[in-house]
């Protein structure tokens, strides 16, 4: 296998090329994982150092992006494992200001896979619409993404919204993305936080343990 082929066709948004090298990479006995986290997840951290060096803008991370989304589209029946009983029902979300939607359709995925109900309300959620989607679904977790320092301020934003109105025995909450840390989680008096998809998972479930329903 030749992860930086791989790389390079997200690098180079040939979504064709992409394809065919993950379909033949699982057919010699890839593993999924490995292919999503130093394949598609790997090509992206190159794209964002060469972005922040100035050696490429925004249509091609958004190109590359693009290329990315087609090649989870192949691995997502492999990533996710089939669960028949929902176990809960979780509100996701990228916060407010922030269009970054990959991590956290990657969250999203995986929470579906672990047999979890995903409400996704998208991009750019403003705090009153996490509440919303919380009061509307009965959601036991929000789990929220933030990509940009510029957004996080709006999760703290969120929780105080969502305490001031929901009891938290009844609701918990996560945040996640690059630029986030367990030390802002506390800080900004988060439930959880999860460094990637399959840790928010295994958190989810910790934290729908302590809400009383
Ligand atoms: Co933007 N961007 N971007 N971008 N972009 C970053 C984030 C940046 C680090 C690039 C850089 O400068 N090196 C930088 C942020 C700097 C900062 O704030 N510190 C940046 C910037 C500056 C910007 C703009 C401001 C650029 C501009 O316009 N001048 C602009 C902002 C737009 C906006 O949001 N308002 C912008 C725009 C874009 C595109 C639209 C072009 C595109 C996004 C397309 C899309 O998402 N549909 C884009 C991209 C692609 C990136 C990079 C290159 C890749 C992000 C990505 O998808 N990574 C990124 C550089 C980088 O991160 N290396 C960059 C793959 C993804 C799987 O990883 O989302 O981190 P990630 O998710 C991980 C974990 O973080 C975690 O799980 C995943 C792994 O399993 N996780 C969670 C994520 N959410 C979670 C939630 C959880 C738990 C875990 O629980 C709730």
């Amino acid at each position: 296998m030749n992860i930086e082929e791989i790389r390079n066709a997200v690098i180079g948004n040939d979504a064709g090329k992409l394809k065919e090298l993950i379909q033949q990479n699982l057919e010699q006995g890839m593993d999924p994982e490995t292919l999503l986290n130093q394949g598609l997840i790997g090509a992206m951290d190159i794209v964002g150092e060469k972005f922040s060096a100035g050696e490429l803008y925004v249509p091609e991370m958004l190109q590359s992006a693009m290329a990315m989304k087609e090649g989870l589209k192949l691995l997502k029946p492999l990533l996710v494992d089939s669960a028949a009983t929902r176990k809960g029902t979780i509100v996701v979300g990228t916060v407010k200001g922030d269009l970054h939607d990959i991590g956290k359709n990657l969250v999203a995925m995986m929470l579906e896979g672990a047999g979890f109900q995903v409400i996704d309300l998208g991009v750019d959620v403003d705090p009153e619409s996490f509440l919303k989607g919380v009061r509307e679904n009965q959601a036991q977790v929000y789990a929220m993404s933030a990509l940009l320092t510029t957004t996080m301020p709006s999760m703290k934003e969120t929780i105080e919204l969502v305490k001031r109105e929901i009891s938290d025995r009844q609701v918990k909450t996560i945040i996640g993305g690059a630029p986030l840390s367990q030390k802002y989680a506390d800080d900004i008096g988060a439930d959880g936080f999860a460094p990637d998809a399959g840790a928010a998972v295994e958190k989810i479930k910790m934290l729908i343990g302590r809400v009383s329903l």
